[in-house]
């Protein structure tokens, strides 16, 4: 039998709700970075009225999470903030760049969702910086370099026409962003066939951006959320110079089988590591959180080797 591309770390869930200090339902879909050598997960907890707030934990290993007592965002009260996180925060995406990072968060509220912009240095405080899309927009993730003097993301509007396709979209200054391009589409009869959307912040590496999302099959008892990687070019991403035919994760254990959405692997965050292996981190069925690892030669691989069409 073939070894899985992703090896499950064996103490898998790593975080669960009855890791939190204060009352919530699920701990899942988390941000992971590595600042000053400890790692720092931002994750998303649904609170009891259905509406989710994001909560911070920290680790020595990457392995073992300690969850900071207060939650770290939480529905903004000011401004057009206000009214635009009222029904929650969610899916933290962490892109380390110049010297500070940048948070991209689903910000819900009865006009739909939009992503929203904030940073911080410290993670200690942090600062809201500019709703960046227009409803119904998800899953944003920040390059975490520019392209010609430019900012770029990837992100995910929710449309049947297209169908939920990755674009790459551009800024000057991070608060006003377009020439939209779309990159990646789901291809029919296939694992991702239903929707596609951006994952992990993308990881440089010497062969291109190396970018782990998420596709979603359409079952006759349910959607299934897999995971897959793409390979986008370094000077232009939005050239994708291969995606892998094969997911690379899937729903098996119990507690991605089961739990407050079923069958859902779900990444907002990786960590590359100096031996060259990627530490990628997936909420499993929307309730808890776990990690497994990657050798980024054997993913780059499966892109080139193995791709099916982007679009
Ligand atoms: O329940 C599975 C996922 O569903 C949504 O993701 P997407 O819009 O990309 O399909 C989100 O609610 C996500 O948080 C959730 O994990």
């Amino acid at each position: 039998m073939n070894e899985p591309v992703v090896k499950r770390y064996e103490k898998n869930p790593i975080l669960t709700k009855r890791d939190v200090p204060y009352p919530v339902e699920t701990v899942h879909n988390a941000g992971v970075v590595k600042h000053e050598g400890r790692y720092i997960m931002l994750f998303r907890s649904h609170l009891r009225n259905g509406r989710s707030i994001i909560g911070m934990a920290e680790s020595d290993d990457g392995f073992s999470f300690k969850v900071r007592p207060e939650p770290f965002l939480v529905p903004f009260g000011e401004g057009d903030f206000a009214l635009y996180e009222e029904y929650g925060v969610e899916d933290v995406r962490i892109c380390p760049l110049e010297g500070e990072y940048l948070l991209t968060f689903s910000a819900y509220s009865r006009h739909g969702v939009r992503v929203a912009l904030a940073k911080t240095k410290d993670f200690e405080s942090v600062e809201r910086i500019a709703l960046i899309t227009q409803a119904d927009l998800r899953n944003v993730a920040i390059f975490p370099g520019k392209f010609d003097g430019r900012y770029a993301r990837l992100d995910r509007p929710h449309s049947e026409i297209s169908p939920w396709s990755i674009w790459i979209t551009y800024s000057p200054d991070l608060v006003h962003w377009g020439d939209s391009k779309v990159v990646m589409k789901p291809v029919q009869y296939h694992w991702d066939e239903m929707k596609i959307g951006p994952g992990a912040t993308p990881i440089k590496t010497d062969r291109g951006w190396l970018h782990i999302y998420h596709g979603v099959f359409s079952t006759m008892s349910g959607s299934v959320y897999r995971l897959g990687v793409a390979l986008h070019d370094l000077e232009d991403p939005s050239k994708v110079l291969g995606v892998s035919d094969e997911w690379i994760l899937q729903p098996e254990d119990p507690w991605e089988i089961t739990g407050y959405v079923p069958n859902v692997v779900f990444c907002c965050g990786a960590v590359p590591e100096n031996d060259g292996t990627l530490k990628i981190y997936w909420g499993g069925a929307d309730t808890v959180m776990c990690v497994g690892t990657a050798q980024i030669d054997d993913l780059i691989k499966m892109c080139l080797d193995r791709p099916r069409q982007p679009m």
